[in-house]
């Protein structure tokens, strides 16, 4: 069923089209010679798409090399050549998500700037850890806004979980160390943790995060386990600046995408996994807890672009 289910994501994903943008689909489909002004057309619409100058610039030198060669003649063999190689760039960070059981409370923090999704997508692997027959505590840890608190105590009735949450103004790395020490003590399987949006420019939030691995850890010395940036595909290249300095400041273990349905930049993945190699286990393609997919190279690949067109 998640099988099927992901596919369903991705091939909405790919019936969207906006998705990437119009432009490769145009110069891809409008026939004639493969020549080098189509090539030339392939990495600026790859550009347009977010996966970057360099990627693209890699991407079309491969296939400059393949049409040389002989290998590609046609354009449908171009189109898919194309999708063969973005997948194979996607491939090494598109990895299953694993949570061991069985070892104690895991804790899952969740970081990245306003506005991205973040709640959202704690709410989300809440219900995915609960499918699959996982107690889940949450902890209100954006502390600086009382309707941050607010939000995560209506996700929490919703899905039936406990959220440990204190007052407005409260320290986030107090609550963050309450909630673990509660979670452990009801032997809870895995505690996410929402953070509060930060800019990756501003240090003393930056420091605050710090703070709240810290004193996790000082709980249990391999906690959190997972710590887990949302980015918001339509940032475009910005995400790679914020996944730079979140990386610098508390080492992320991986990067949930989201909002691929609202955007025509999701080529931004293929630039991500290139520079950093930091595992996707999860991509986000609406605001809805069923819009949480596995992230699955070979799909997003064909959804980039479909074959047949
Ligand atoms: N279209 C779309 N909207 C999304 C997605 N994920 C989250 N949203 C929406 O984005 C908005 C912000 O989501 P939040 O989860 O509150 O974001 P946040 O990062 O927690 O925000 P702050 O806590 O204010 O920094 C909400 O309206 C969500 O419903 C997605 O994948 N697609
Ligand atoms: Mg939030």
């Amino acid at each position: 069923m998640a099988g099927k289910e992901k596919q369903s994501l991705f091939l909405r994903l790919a019936k969207t089209r906006n998705f990437l943008t119009e432009g490769l689909h145009s110069v891809i489909s409008r026939g004639g010679d493969i020549d080098a002004g189509m090539l030339d057309d392939i990495e600026d619409q790859l550009i347009l798409a977010d996966l970057g100058v360099e990627v693209s610039r890699e991407v079309v030198d491969r296939l400059r090399t393949n049409i040389r060669a002989r290998r590609v003649a046609t354009v449908a063999e171009v189109r898919q050549e194309l999708r063969e190689d973005i997948a194979k760039i996607l491939q090494p960070v598109a990895r299953p998500w694993l949570m061991p059981t069985g070892a104690g409370t895991r804790v899952v923090l969740v970081v990245g700037v306003n506005g991205v999704g973040k709640t959202t997508t704690v709410a989300k692997l809440a219900e995915w850890l609960g499918r699959q027959g996982r107690s889940v505590m949450l902890a209100a840890c954006d502390t600086f806004r009382a309707a941050a608190i607010d939000q995560l105590e209506v996700w929490g009735q919703r899905l039936d979980i406990p959220v440990v949450a204190q007052e407005r103004g409260t320290d986030a790395a107090a609550v963050a160390h309450d909630a673990l020490a509660s979670a452990r003590a009801r032997g809870i399987d895995t505690l996410i943790i929402d953070s509060a949006g930060r800019q990756h420019v501003n240090a003393d939030l930056m420091e605050q995060l710090r703070k709240i691995h810290r004193v996790l850890g000082r709980i249990d010395e391999s906690a959190p386990q997972e710590t887990l940036l949302v980015v918001d595909a339509g940032n475009g290249q910005n995400v790679l600046a914020q996944t730079q300095a979140f990386h610098a400041t508390i080492a992320l273990t991986g990067i949930c995408v989201t909002k691929l349905d609202g955007t025509a930049r999701g080529g931004v993945i293929v630039a991500l996994a290139r520079r950093f190699g930091i595992p996707i286990p999860f991509v986000a393609m609406g605001e809805r807890l069923e819009d949480l997919a596995p992230f699955d190279a070979t799909a997003f690949a064909r959804a980039l672009l479909p074959e047949g067109d």
